[in-house]
């Protein structure tokens, strides 16, 4: 399974914090060159509820040209904040104990706003790993031959996730799924739902996804989603998307 800090319990104990009683104030490096949010405006929230903003993996600017600094800014800073903050909030509310995962398993018998905002925290933290600025151009080994096997080649591929990305209408993700089947699939959902949600019409573990709210992209692209598209796989990580599908086939 992705690596994803589901609880600030389990934050602190990978890392380390735990015993050092202090609570996790965390500092994004940022460059401070004035085209961007100041320091003091990207502080993370200090983390005092069950679910956490990690910091990104990499430098805010680092998807350049593809995803522009400020876009990343707002997007982690501002609306991943945003859903950490609300899923905390609903959490502590309704008295809820669960790890994401199971919130999301059973999402239907949750109230709307754990739906939307734990999926979208889900979804996020599942977004950002997904992307580097140091990636392989073409992805390798089992993945590459996973694709081609399910959809033929890497363009043909390519151009369906586009497409699935593309039709989604108003807000939501494409995504590349490994069913229950152990098949290779390509579905999107609208808002913050995700396929492992017992409300998804198509249900199955995430591979690949991508964000096709206009928050991911308008800044840059403004209303050209398939430009964004086009850009966005050059910064798809591969070893992630890799690692994603071999957790996927050790799941039961
Ligand atoms: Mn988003």
């Amino acid at each position: 399974m992705l690596k994803s800090y589901s609880s600030r319990r389990e934050f602190l104990k990978k890392s380390g914090l735990i015993g050092m009683g202090g609570l996790a104030m965390q500092l994004i490096p940022l460059k401070l060159d004035g085209t961007g949010f100041s320091e003091d405006e990207l502080r993370l929230e200090e983390n005092s509820g069950t679910f956490v903003l990690d910091p990104l993996p990499y430098e805010y600017d680092a998807l350049e040209p593809y995803i522009d600094r400020q876009t990343m800014e707002i997007h982690h800073g501002k609306h991943h904040q945003g859903y950490v903050n609300n899923l905390n909030r609903l959490v502590g509310e309704n008295k809820i104990e669960a790890s994401l995962e199971s919130l999301l398993k059973n999402v239907s018998s949750y109230p709307t706003g754990i739906r939307n905002n734990g999926g979208g925290h889900w979804n996020h933290t599942f977004f950002w790993k997904m992307m580097s600025g140091k990636v392989e151009s073409q992805p390798g080994g089992m993945i590459a031959e996973a694709i081609d096997s399910s959809f033929g080649s890497m363009d043909k591929f390519k151009n369906a996730f586009n497409d699935a990305a593309s039709k989604r209408f108003g807000s939501g993700w494409a995504w590349l799924i490994r069913t229950a089947e152990g098949k290779l699939e390509i579905t999107s959902t609208p808002n913050q739902d995700n396929p492992l949600m017992d409300v998804a019409e198509t249900k199955g573990v995430p591979i690949l996804g991508v964000d096709v709210w206009e928050h991911a992209y308008y800044l840059k692209y403004q209303n050209r989603r398939g430009d964004y598209l086009q850009a966005w796989w050059n910064v798809v990580n591969w070893n992630q998307v890799a690692a994603n599908l071999m957790a996927a086939e050790n799941m039961k």
